[in-house]
């Protein structure tokens, strides 16, 4: 499988520009939850996703804007959903933090850290019964790395040799800490492999490197390989939550972040393309926004009378 880079540099710019249009909305309030944007991280799921067919299935976290889009989740539904509206992928009721749209393959995100990546796990189980090659991707942060359920899914998934590649988008921080704060030592994929689990690390967040090492991973999953594992390291813009920027905080300095801006993969990948090529292209995917923000605007809050609708208990 050959990467196309038209198809990862739409990716890539669909999730900048639908984050950056957040950003821009933000203060008007239409937002009613709050926002994990994963500007400067979109290289992850762009080059992840670009390895993945229909009918594979994604499960990101609270910070699964990009994950979503990369997938082919609904921009309509994305950003109605952010605006709290009843035509949002969970009916208005989820905002940012669970986005889902089972048609696209991207499964309910959640708050609780590290939590889908068990869910990915029992996925990928229910798909080896069912004798399917479809996969199953799990993205989640360094964080997660440290709860209990990031052993428990990938012993099993090992033992169970189950179709789910481990994406760990480490950006290095779990909200203000910095991971020297947190692990003695620092040798996640060593880590990953006492489980018998293959693991690689992209150190430099270069999505065509990330697109071919999930090509090979996926294809892995496919022949019923067992489970892999994908480290890629990646930097975040802005604030752990919320659309600003957060230097003067005190936990990390904008020089930390200038060899990540200056590698900057929308940039590299947009200059890659023909000109009129790159220029078609990003007019479709701003009229693709447009149209949602109208969209999500014109769309109806939900009706009082449906609070009690769809609630488990
Ligand atoms: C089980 C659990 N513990 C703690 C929190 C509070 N919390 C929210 S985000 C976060 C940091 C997670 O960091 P990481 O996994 O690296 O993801 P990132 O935000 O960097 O993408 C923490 C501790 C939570 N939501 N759930
Ligand atoms: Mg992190």
């Amino acid at each position: 499988m050959t990467t196309d880079i038209r198809q990862v540099y739409r990716r890539l710019y669909l999730i900048r520009r639908v984050e950056e249009t957040i950003v821009d909305i933000y203060p008007t309030d239409k937002v009613k939850s709050p926002v994990h944007l994963s500007l400067g991280q979109e290289a992850v799921a762009a080059g992840v996703c670009s390895a993945l067919r229909p009918e594979d299935v994604v499960f990101g976290s609270y910070r699964g804007h990009a994950s979503y889009l990369a997938k082919g989740g609904n921009l309509n539904a994305m950003m109605a959903e952010l605006f709290g509206k009843a035509t949002g992928c969970t009916k208005g009721r989820g905002g940012s933090m669970h986005l889902a749209d089972a048609r696209a393959g991207v499964m309910p995100t959640s708050a609780i850290v590290g939590s889908t990546i068990a869910n990915a796990a029992g996925y990928a189980f229910g798909l080896r019964r069912l004798g399917t090659d479809a996969v199953v991707v799990s993205f989640f942060g360094d964080g997660a790395t440290e709860e209990g359920v990031f052993s428990e899914a990938l012993n099993f998934a090992a033992l169970k040799r189950l179709p789910v590649l481990f994406v760990c988008e480490n950006n290095s921080y779990a909200i203000h800490t910095h991971v020297s704060r947190r692990q003695s030592a620092q040798r996640l994929v060593e880590r990953v492999r006492t489980y018998g689990i293959a693991a690689s690390r992209v150190a430099d967040a270069d999505v065509l490197r990330i697109a071919t090492e999930a090509q090979e991973c996926v294809q892995a999953l496919r022949e019923g390989r067992g489970p892999r594992f994908l480290e890629c390291a990646t930097y975040r813009l802005r604030e752990h939550v919320g659309p600003g920027e957060d230097w003067d905080l005190g936990y990390r300095s904008r020089d930390e972040a200038l060899p990540w801006i200056q590698s900057d993969q929308v940039t590299r990948l947009g200059e890659m393309l023909e000109p009129r090529e790159r220029a078609a292209l990003e007019a479709a995917v701003e009229g693709e926004i447009t149209a949602a923000v109208a969209f999500a605007e014109e769309s109806p809050f939900p009706a009082a009378s449906d609070l009690q609708n769809d609630v488990f208990a």
